[in-house]
């Protein structure tokens, strides 16, 4: 095999792309100090949306015609980051406003936000108590999707939405298949449930509506109407950040060579999947799966907003759209979210609505600043010790909020589990990703270091260069100091079953 890479042709630059407050929240009016109208709030959630929308570029083939006419109307944001690559983690960051590292939910292991501080004030609850009529209807909280017998947080909605019949419910494992009608997919139901119960009419106040997709989770079963937007797999490319797709197995990887044991440990909790897929020759095939899911997505998506641009509340509703964490398919030999690079934690996040610019920006941002964002774009009153950066400023055209996004992820980085984490200090690792570069420090000490002006695919690891020895010191005094143990359950918890992904 010839050595001239990839990586060869990155490296020269030749292919570089360019609580204690909870009580203190004050009953308000549905007006601004000013005495001006609040904005209605469109509160868009995906589940395990990655970059490969349209309007982010991150894979060439992606159809994404909602979300990008939205990209174009807004601020769509290219430097968007989540606080955690994993479902529960990620949106207790969102919607309770607290980083994991002061929450301890790291993972789908932990436990769920309500069990750890029942008092603490979602920002739903927040946009209630200023006088909204706030609903929901699919996936919010992380809990919510499985048994929907109550929502979590229950306090926060005045009017939630019924659940509709899932035609699909159960587990989820990572499949691809053609099948079913458009009608029934959950997500193209619960949108137009949302459509006609609340975007269609005329409120007496202000709305807060929360519309949580189900796709691209898997499984990616969806109509053969959506594969059919994309050619015969063997004729698609890889992944675009799979920098050796000759060799599957991880010890022969050029990407993997320079990875300290820590990465290696990163990579080998979905290091399974990847043996399967690729190993049996079908890795473009579920490419095109997960293809087919997010045309799903964006479509239930499009059913929303085109209900929205249709009826009495189109002028005055602020839309947020944002995914709880992005995904891997192959890159670094491994599959699914779980880790802290690029792929798995950047994110679509996409502002429209009155008063919000329009512009491509790649101004850094946190989903966890979605609380103080939205709150502040808003004038609603919010928690004092809520945490992230409040963007409504930058969201009107002025400048940046912030300089770096810090993200965090858990897991036995000694172990043979991957599934599991402990208590250890050495078991809670951190990402820090600046405009030019991200760093990846292991609880055992393990660093990683890459420098996206010349590297978007994270191939060549330059935590041992003497010559980045400034860069790594700069961005490890960004790491969490003192990060909170993980909020582990009981052993005998009857939530035990309820971590699933
Ligand atoms: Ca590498």
């Amino acid at each position: 095999m010839s050595r001239i890479t990839r990586r060869d042709v990155i490296a020269t630059g030749l292919g570089a792309a360019g609580l204690a407050a909870a009580g203190a929240m004050r009953p308000a009016l549905a007006k601004t100090p000013k005495g001006k109208a609040r904005p209605n709030v469109l509160f868009i959630a995906i589940d395990d949306m990655n970059d490969w929308t349209g309007w982010q570029g991150g894979y060439p083939l992606a159809s994404t015609p909602n979300l990008d006419r939205l990209a174009s109307q807004g601020t769509a944001l290219h430097r968007a980051y989540t606080e955690a690559p994993v479902c529960q983690a990620a949106r207790a960051s969102v919607l309770f406003g607290r980083h994991p590292w002061t929450t301890g939910i790291y993972t789908n292991h932990c436990l769920n936000w309500p069990r750890v501080a029942p008092d603490r004030t979602s920002v739903v609850r927040a946009f209630k108590d200023a006088g909204y009529l706030t609903t929901y209807t699919g996936k919010i909280h992380h809990q919510d999707w499985r048994w929907n017998t109550a929502p979590n947080d229950p306090d926060s909605w005045t009017d939630p939405l019924p659940r509709p019949d899932w035609a699909d419910s159960g587990k989820e494992p990572l499949i691809w298949r053609a099948e079913g009608r458009r009608d029934r997919m959950e997500d193209v139901r619960c949108a137009r449930l949302m459509v006609e119960k609340h975007l269609s009419k005329t409120h007496d106040r202000p709305f807060f509506a929360a519309f949580g997709l189900r796709k691209p989770h898997p499984k990616w079963v969806v109509p053969q109407e959506y594969f059919d937007r994309f050619p015969d797999a063997r004729r698609m490319p890889y992944p675009l950040g799979a920098l050796d797709v000759l060799h599957t197995e991880m010890r022969r990887n050029e990407d993997m060579e320079d990875l300290p044991k820590a990465g290696l440990a990163m990579a080998r909790q979905r290091y399974s999947d990847h043996l399967s897929i690729a190993g049996k020759g079908e890795w473009k095939a579920f490419v095109k799966g997960y293809l087919a899911a997010i045309a799903e997505a964006d479509d239930a998506i499009g059913i929303v907003l085109d209900g929205l641009r249709k009826g009495p509340n189109a002028s005055n509703t602020l839309i947020v759209v944002w995914s709880d964490h992005g995904w891997q398919l192959g890159e670094k030999c491994t599959w699914e979210k779980f880790t802290l690079w690029e792929r798995a934690l950047r994110v679509p996040v996409i502002f429209a609505g009155p008063g919000v610019e329009e512009r491509a920006s790649k101004a850094l941002f946190s989903t966890t600043d979605l609380y103080k964002t939205l709150t502040g774009l808003a004038g609603v009153d919010r928690p004092d010790d809520i945490e992230g950066a409040d963007h409504a400023g930058f969201l009107r055209g002025g400048g940046a909020a912030r300089d770096q996004v810090v993200s965090a992820w858990a897991f036995d980085v000694d172990g043979d589990d991957p599934e599991a984490i402990s208590g250890r200090r050495r078991d809670r690792h951190f990402s820090v990703r600046t405009k030019n570069h991200r760093l990846i420090a292991y609880g055992n000490g393990d660093l990683e270091l890459y420098d996206h002006r010349v590297d978007p695919f994270e191939w060549t690891n330059l935590a041992e260069r003497k010559s980045e020895r400034d860069v790594v010191a700069r961005l490890s005094d960004m790491v969490p100091k003192t990060p909170a143990p993980p909020a582990l359950k009981a052993k005998d918890d009857q939530t035990a079953d309820a971590i699933d992904d």
